[in-house]
C-alpha cells in the first residue's frame, strides 16, 4: 500500500520569486508546469466524502486516470492518504457505497460546458460536484534529507494558490510504516519551515476552498464528519 503524508502552506500571501529562490538555495528544481483538470465525484449523499475518501477523474493534456484518496490517520495539519489509481480506485470507491444505485440519486452534478468523463462501469449515482483547473509546478531535490519529498506549487482557475510538501511512504509492515510516517512528517514539517512556511496553522486545500465558496452545504457535510 502507498501512502501520502502531506502538509499544504499557505502561497496566496507569498512572494513567489522568494520561495523560489529558498527552493533553488536548498537544491530543489523545478519541473515544467503541467496544467491539470481535476474531476470530484460523489453520490447524491456524499457518501465518499463522509468517509473521508474522495475519488476524482485527473486529466493532463497527455492522459487522465482515476485516483481515489482513503483518509488513514489524521494528525495535526499533516494529513495521510492512501492513494488507489486505476479502474481500481473506482471498484474501491464503489465498494464503500450503498449498493443500490438509486441510494445515491439526483445530484450533485456541476454545471459545465465540458464533456463529464465517463466511469468504466455502473457507478452506483456517481456524478462530479466539482471541476478544478489547476497549474502546477513540482519541485525535487536529488540529494540530502529533503530527497524524497516533493513540492508542489499550485495555481486554480478560481484564485487559490496552495503549495504542498508531500512525502510517500511504502506500508510494508505496521512497525516500519509506523516508524516511517514519524520520520517523514517530521521531515515535511521541516522542509516547509526551512521556506519561511507558516509552522502552524491548518492551510485549506484546493477542494476544501472551492466547497467552502462554491457548495457550502457540502463544506458542511465535510465539518460535520470531521474529514476538513
Ligand atoms: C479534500 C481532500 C482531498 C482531495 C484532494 O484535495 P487537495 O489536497 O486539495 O488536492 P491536491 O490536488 O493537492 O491532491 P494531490 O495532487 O496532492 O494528490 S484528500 C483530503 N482531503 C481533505 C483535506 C484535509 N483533510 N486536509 C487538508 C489540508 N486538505 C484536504
Amino acid at each position: 500500500m502507498v501512502l501520502e503524508v502531506e502538509e499544504k502552506f499557505s502561497l496566496m500571501d507569498r512572494n513567489m520569486a522568494e520561495l523560489e529562490d529558498r527552493l533553488r538555495e536548498l537544491g530543489f528544481r523545478a519541473s515544467e508546469q503541467v496544467s491539470m483538470v481535476d474531476w470530484y465525484f460523489d453520490n447524491g449523499n456524499y457518501d465518499l466524502l463522509r468517509q473521508d475518501c474522495w475519488l476524482r477523474w485527473r486529466e493532463t493534456a497527455v492522459d487522465g486516470q482515476w485516483q481515489l484518496k482513503r483518509g488513514q490517520v489524521k494528525q495535526s495539519t499533516t494529513t495521510v492518504y492512501q492513494e488507489i489509481e486505476g479502474v481500481q480506485a473506482v471498484e474501491l470507491a464503489c465498494s464503500l457505497l450503498p449498493q443500490r444505485a438509486e441510494a445515491g440519486q439526483g445530484r450533485p452534478t456541476i454545471n459545465c460546458d465540458h464533456p463529464i468523463p465517463l466511469l468504466p462501469f455502473p457507478n452506483l449515482g456517481l456524478t462530479p460536484f466539482a471541476r478544478i483547473v489547476t497549474q502546477r509546478s513540482s519541485w525535487k531535490v536529488a540529494a540530502g534529507k529533503f530527497r524524497d519529498l516533493t513540492v508542489d506549487l499550485d495555481a486554480t482557475d478560481f484564485g487559490y494558490t496552495v503549495g504542498e510538501v508531500e512525502a510517500v511512504v511504502e506500508d510494508k509492515d505496521a512497525t516500519t510504516s509506523a516508524r516511517k510516517l514519524v520520520q517523514a512528517r517530521k521531515l515535511v514539517h521541516e522542509l516547509i519551515q526551512e521556506t519561511g512556511g507558516s509552522a502552524s496553522g491548518r492551510v485549506a486545500g484546493k477542494l476544501e476552498y472551492y466547497l467552502q465558496r462554491n457548495c457550502p452545504d457540502v463544506f458542511q457535510i465535510c465539518i460535520d464528519c470531521g474529514v476538513v
